[in-house]
C-alpha cells in the first residue's frame, strides 16, 4: 500500500468513530469523507508542490529564502505574544544551524482537529496556509508578505520538531524528509508544571537551499532587534552557539518605549534639532497606528514603514496618509505662527521632511500589497486613519512646544530655499543625451566600445595611478576617471553643493544615469563602476566618499550590483625571473613558503608604485583580479552606518569600522 492510501484510510477511521456520534444526515456523512480523501493528497500534493517549486513560496532557496524559514516561525510566536500570552521569544542556532524558536506563550493546541483526523499540531505543520484557521482564531497580525504558514518550513526541512510545554506534560511531534510526520503527536515526558509554550526546531533542507544551509549572524540580530522595536515589552533573545566571543553568543533586545527607542537608534551619530521625539498612537476600526519621529540637522530624511511588521519599503496608504498630515500641519501652524507670511508659497512634502527620521508602523488584519516587490501597502481606509492619528498629535506637540516648533518650521523653509537652487544646479548637470562625446568629462578617458553590457569604468585616486591605469587598460571596455583630491561629503552637504564639486559632476555625466529619483539604470554607460584607491587609511577614506555619494545619490546604481572595489596586491614577491603577487598577508605567507628562500619583497603603498603592465596584471586584468562587489542589503543599517561614518559624531565613527567589515560583500569575479 502506498504512503498515501496508508495515509487516506487512517483518515477515513477516524471520520467514522467522529461521524458516526454527529446528528448529520447518511448522504452527508459520504460526501464529507470523499472531500476529505480528496483534502488528504492536497496536502500532500501541497507540501510535494512547495519542494518542487519552493520559489513561489519563499522569495528564493538563496540565502535570503533560507532566512525566510526563520521568519515564518518567529512571526508565530510574535503572534502569541501581540495576543498578550507570551513575553519572550527565543531563537537559537546551533554549530550545525539547526534552528530552535521558542515562545513562552499558552502552547500550540494540542487536540485533534476533526477535518483531518490528524492533531491540529500535524495540521498546522501540513495543510499549506491552515496556520491562521487552526490556530484557535486568534487576530494572526505579523507575517503577510512571508506568512507563508509554518508547512512551507516544514516541506522546507530535512527534518521538524515541535514540543508543546503544557500543564506539565511535553508533547511532541516529529517530521522527515519535507514534512511526513514520522512520530505523530505523542506525550513525551514530562515539564515543570508552571511551564507553558511552543518550540519548534528544525534542519533547513540542503537539498532545496543548496547555495548555503548557513545563517546569517547579522541579519538575525538585525531583524530580532527591528521586531523588539516594533512590539514594545516584548523580550526577543538570540542565541548564537556558533559565535567564538562570548559576548555575540547571547543577545537580548526588549524596548519598553517601542518606536521611540526606535527613533533614537536611527538618529544615534547625527544631531537632532529638536530633543523631544513626537510620538502618536492609536487604534481605529481595528487598525493599529503608531508613528515616532524626529528631525536631526541633516538633509536625507530617513522613513521607515511597517505593516504588520514588514518593512513596506515600497511604502503605500500609510505613508501617504503620514505625508498628507506632515504638509498639512505643518503648514498651518507655519502660516498661524506667521512663521510663513501671506506672500510665501507653501513649504512642499520634500520640504517638510529633510532631515527627518520617522517609523511609521500599522497593524492590520487584512493587509492587501501591492508594488513590484509586494512591499506597498494598498488599503485604501489607512490613509485616513494615519494621517488623522499622527496629524492631532503633530499638532499638539507643535502648540506645546513653540521653541521645538520653531526650530522646526525655520528648517523647512532653509529647505524649501535650497531646493530651488538646487533645481537650477541640477539642470545645468542633466546631460541631453547620455551618448554625446562632446559633453563627457574631459579628464575621461573613455573605451570604445558603447555596449555598456561589457563597459567598466575605473574611478582612480590620484593623477599618477590614472596615468598608470589609462596606459594599462584594454581601451576596448575599460574608461578611466582619475580623480584629484578628495571628493565632497555629501553627507554633510546639501544637494546643491554637490554640484560645484568638479569630481562629483564629471561622475554624473560619465555615468549617464541620472541622479536620484531620476536614476534610470538603463541608462548607464557602464555595468561596472569600479573604485581604485590605494591600500591606505587616505584610499579608505576617499573610498568611503565614493560610496556616502553612491548610496544618496545613485542608490539604486549601488542596490542593483554595479559598484566594486578592486583590489590591488600589497605585496610583489620575486625571485629571480619568477614574480608572484599577494593581495593579504596570510596569501603573502603562504607565497613566501611556496617560492622558498633568496626572495624581494615590495610592499605597495599606493598604486602608484606600480607600472601599467603590473596596475593591470593585477588589479584590472578579469582573468586574475578580484573584485568586491558592494551590496546595501539592509538601508535602514547602512543609512545608520553612513551617517555615523561620514557625520559629525566621533565615537560611533570607530565602531562602524571595526563592526561593519560585513557592508562589503566579497565576490571572486
Ligand atoms: C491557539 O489557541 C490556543 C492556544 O494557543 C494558540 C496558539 O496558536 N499558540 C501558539 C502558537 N503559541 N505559539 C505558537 C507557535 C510558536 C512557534 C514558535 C511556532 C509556531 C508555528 C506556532
Amino acid at each position: 500500500m502506498s504512503e498515501i492510501e496508508k495515509e487516506m484510510e487512517e483518515i477515513e477511521a477516524v471520520e467514522e468513530t467522529e461521524t458516526s456520534n454527529a446528528v448529520i444526515g447518511e448522504e452527508l456523512d459520504m460526501k464529507v469523507t470523499e472531500e476529505y480523501n480528496d483534502e488528504e493528497i492536497q496536502v500532500l500534493d501541497g507540501l510535494e508542490a512547495v519542494r518542487k517549486r519552493p520559489g513561489m513560496y519563499i522569495a528564493s532557496t538563496s540565502s535570503k529564502g533560507l532566512h525566510h524559514l526563520v521568519w515564518e516561525i518567529v512571526d508565530n510566536g510574535i503572534d502569541e505574544a501581540m495576543a498578550g500570552y507570551a513575553s519572550t521569544i527565543t531563537v537559537t542556532i546551533d554549530q550545525d544551524n539547526i534552528v530552535t524558536v521558542e515562545d513562552d506563550g499558552r502552547g500550540m493546541p494540542t487536540g485533534m482537529n476533526a477535518k483531518t483526523g490528524k492533531s491540529t499540531i500535524e495540521t498546522i505543520f501540513t495543510v499549506l496556509h491552515a496556520g491562521g484557521k487552526f490556530g484557535g482564531g486568534a487576530y494572526k497580525i505579523s507575517g503577510g508578505l512571508h506568512g507563508v504558514g509554518a508547512s512551507v518550513v516544514n516541506a522546507l526541512s530535512s527534518w521538524l520538531e515541535v514540543t508543546v510545554f503544557h500543564e506539565g506534560s511535553q508533547y511532541f511531534v516529529r517530521f522527515e524528509n519535507g514534512g511526513h510526520a514520522v512520530e505523530p503527536l505523542h506525550i513525551k515526558g514530562t515539564c515543570d508544571p508552571e511551564k507553558h509554550g511552543s518550540r519548534v526546531r528544525f534542519k533547513a533542507d540542503p537539498t532545496i537551499f543548496k547555495e548555503t544551509t548557513v545563517y546569517d549572524h547579522e541579519i538575525i540580530r538585525n531583524r530580532l532587534r527591528q521586531l523588539a522595536f516594533l512590539n514594545k515589552g516584548i523580550r526577543l533573545v538570540f542565541n548564537d552557539e556558533r559565535m567564538e566571543e562570548q559576548e555575540e553568543r547571547h543577545h537580548e533586545f526588549m524596548y519598553e518605549g517601542g518606536l521611540k527607542q526606535y527613533v533614537e537608534y536611527l538618529n544615534k551619530g547625527k544631531t537632532v534639532i529638536h530633543p523631544d521625539i513626537i510620538y502618536a498612537e492609536g487604534y481605529e476600526d481595528d487598525i493599529q497606528v503608531e508613528v515616532a519621529m524626529q528631525y536631526n540637522d541633516g538633509y536625507n530624511p530617513g522613513v521607515y514603514t511597517f505593516c504588520n511588521n514588514i518593512n513596506t519599503v515600497e511604502g503605500g496608504t500609510h505613508l501617504d496618509g503620514f505625508d498628507m498630515a506632515i504638509y498639512r500641519v505643518i503648514n498651518n501652524y507655519a502660516r498661524n505662527a506667521k512663521l510663513l507670511k501671506n506672500k510665501d508659497s507653501n513649504l512642499s512634502r520634500d520640504d517638510c521632511k529633510e532631515g527627518i527620521v520617522v517609523v511609521i508602523s500599522v497593524k492590520h488584519p487584512d493587509p492587501q500589497y501591492e508594488g513590484q516587490t509586494k512591499t506597498k501597502l494598498g488599503n485604501t481606509e489607512v490613509k485616513k486613519i494615519v494621517s488623522d492619528i499622527f496629524g492631532s498629535q503633530l499638532e499638539k506637540f507643535l502648540m506645546e512646544n513653540p521653541d521645538e516648533a520653531k526650530q522646526i518650521v525655520e528648517k523647512c523653509s532653509l529647505a524649501n530655499k535650497a531646493r530651488l537652487a538646487a533645481k537650477k544646479a541640477r539642470e545645468l548637470t542633466r546631460r541631453k543625451n547620455p551618448l554625446e562625446i562632446g559633453s563627457l568629462p574631459g579628464k575621461l578617458a573613455d573605451c570604445s566600445s558603447k555596449d555598456a553590457s561589457i563597459c567598466e569604468i575605473y574611478i582612480v585616486e590620484g593623477d599618477s595611478a590614472g596615468g598608470s591605469a589609462k596606459q594599462g587598460r584594454d581601451s576596448h571596455y575599460q574608461a578611466i576617471l582619475p580623480l584629484r583630491g578628495k571628493i565632497l561629503n555629501v553627507e554633510k552637504a546639501r544637494e546643491e553643493r554637490a554640484f560645484d564639486n568638479a569630481e562629483i559632476r564629471s561622475m554624473i555625466t560619465a555615468f549617464g544615469c541620472g541622479i536620484k529619483e531620476e536614476v534610470d539604470t538603463s541608462k548607464l554607460r557602464y555595468n561596472k563602476i569600479v573604485i581604485m584607491t590605494d591600500a591606505d587609511v587616505d584610499g579608505a577614506h576617499i573610498r568611503t566618499l565614493l560610496l556616502t555619494f553612491f548610496y544618496r545619490f545613485l542608490r539604486p546604481v549601488l542596490e542593483q550590483g554595479y559598484i566594486y572595489i578592486a583590489q590591488p596586491p600589497l605585496y610583489k614577491v620575486q625571485k629571480g625571473q619568477t614574480v608572484r603577487y599577494a593581495y593579504t598577508d596570510r596569501q603573502l605567507e603562504q607565497v613566501k613558503e611556496e617560492m622558498g628562500s633568496r626572495l624581494s619583497i615590495q610592499r605597495y603603498k599606493g598604486l602608484g608604485e606600480m607600472n601599467p603592465e603590473q596596475l593591470w596584471e593585477t588589479t584590472m586584468d578579469p582573468k586574475n583580479r578580484t573584485l568586491i562587489r558592494v551590496t546595501v542589503d539592509d538601508a535602514e543599517e547602512a543609512d545608520r552606518n553612513f551617517s555615523m561614518l561620514m557625520g559629525e559624531e566621533v565615537e560611533p565613527r570607530k565602531n562602524f569600522i571595526i563592526d561593519n567589515a560585513h557592508f562589503v560583500e566579497n565576490l571572486d569575479i
